[in-house]
């Protein structure tokens, strides 16, 4: 019964969800299915931002934008499906580099958003349009309207995001993460609305060093999230390690590198003073102890969302506990 959407219950609770890629885009899909249009308002990273033959991408707003549409590529969970690379070979045999691989439909994505940027609109605008030209139901607020770059130091010396995760395959062991531009940085008008009208707020199971790190780095919104609570908003967080591991990426080695201890312990620690409530698996259910040493209540479930079915399962759990 968990997995049907209960028409009527809890739809009109306004969620704000805090996501970065692949594993926030899937629980911002199952939550959209319990809630009205418009009721779900998913905060994405733009840390992993990145220029790219003269455009701009933005993966982690991309991921969750073409999630909701119903049109992400399932299996590798970024990009259109069923999408193809024609531009992409024509791209190489003009010498661009093709390493980071963009789809023919997922570049006119790229190509709109950077023309309407040119043209002087705000990227919460430029992703209002694309979103509402792609169906897509729900609210995507990028964190800031101002740039972030995350880059990460290994032994090699600095190198962005992008070539870290996507070039090198997050070979090189993490010594240090920064956000570029995060001291001017703010969050924009439209999330701190978000924030004040939220009835709840989730942080999704995304990597909590460069996904949800950046996000709460903003300026204005670990203060918002914490004005929420203080009105009555329950705040939960989903831990993404499950049995001491990442579900994918690079979480488990940069938590350790980083000097985290990696369970879902340690992240609860890295949430502990911002959240009511720290949702795990039950792989980890031995934890709830010392995770409510830390003052969190916890949730214990089933947070593997590799279907439907699971995604909806996870996030009627998630209301269920923040009613
Ligand atoms: N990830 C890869 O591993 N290889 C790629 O070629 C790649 C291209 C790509 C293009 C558009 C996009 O929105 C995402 C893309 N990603 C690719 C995933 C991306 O690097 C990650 O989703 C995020 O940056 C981390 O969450």
């Amino acid at each position: 019964l968990g997995s049907r959407p209960k028409p009527g219950v809890g739809r009109d609770r306004r969620v704000v969800l805090l996501a970065g890629g692949v594993g926030g885009a899937k629980l911002a899909d199952g939550l959209q299915q319990f809630l009205a249009p418009g009721n779900l308002t998913v905060v994405v990273n733009t840390g992993d931002d990145f220029e790219r033959h003269g455009l701009l991408v933005s993966p982690d707003h991309d991921t969750v934008m073409y999630t909701l549409a119903g049109i992400a590529n399932r299996v590798q969970g970024w990009g259109v499906e069923g999408d193809t690379f024609a531009n992409s070979e024509m791209l190489g045999k003009l010498g661009e580099e093709t390493w980071f691989r963009l789809g023919d439909r997922d570049l006119a994505v790229h190509i709109v958003r950077t023309r309407q940027l040119q043209e002087g609109r705000r990227p919460t605008e430029v992703s209002g349009d694309l979103q509402r030209s792609l169906g897509v139901r729900s609210t995507i607020l990028p964190m800031s309207d101002q740039p972030v770059r995350t880059r990460i130091r290994t032994d090699e010396g600095w190198l962005a995001f992008q070539e870290y995760f996507v070039r090198r395959r997050q070979e090189p062991v993490v010594r240090e993460v920064c956000f570029d531009g995060i001291e001017v940085a703010t969050a924009s008008p439209e999330v701190l609305a978000a924030f004040e009208a939220a009835d709840a707020v989730v942080i999704g199971p995304s990597n909590p060093i460069v996904s949800i790190g950046p996000i709460l780095a903003i300026a204005g919104i670990r203060s918002a999230i914490g004005a929420a609570r203080k009105r009555g908003a329950p705040v939960a967080a989903v831990s993404g390690i499950v049995g001491g591991r990442a579900l994918r990426g690079p979480a488990d080695r940069m938590l350790s590198s980083l000097g985290h201890e990696v369970t879902a312990l340690g992240v609860a620690r890295l949430y502990a003073d911002l959240v009511d409530l720290f949702v795990i698996d039950r792989a980890d259910s031995a934890l709830e102890p010392a995770i409510e040493g830390l003052g969190v209540a916890t949730k214990t479930t089933e947070t593997v969302i590799n279907d439907g079915a699971a995604r909806r399962r996870l996030a009627a759990v998630i209301l269920e506990a923040l009613d």
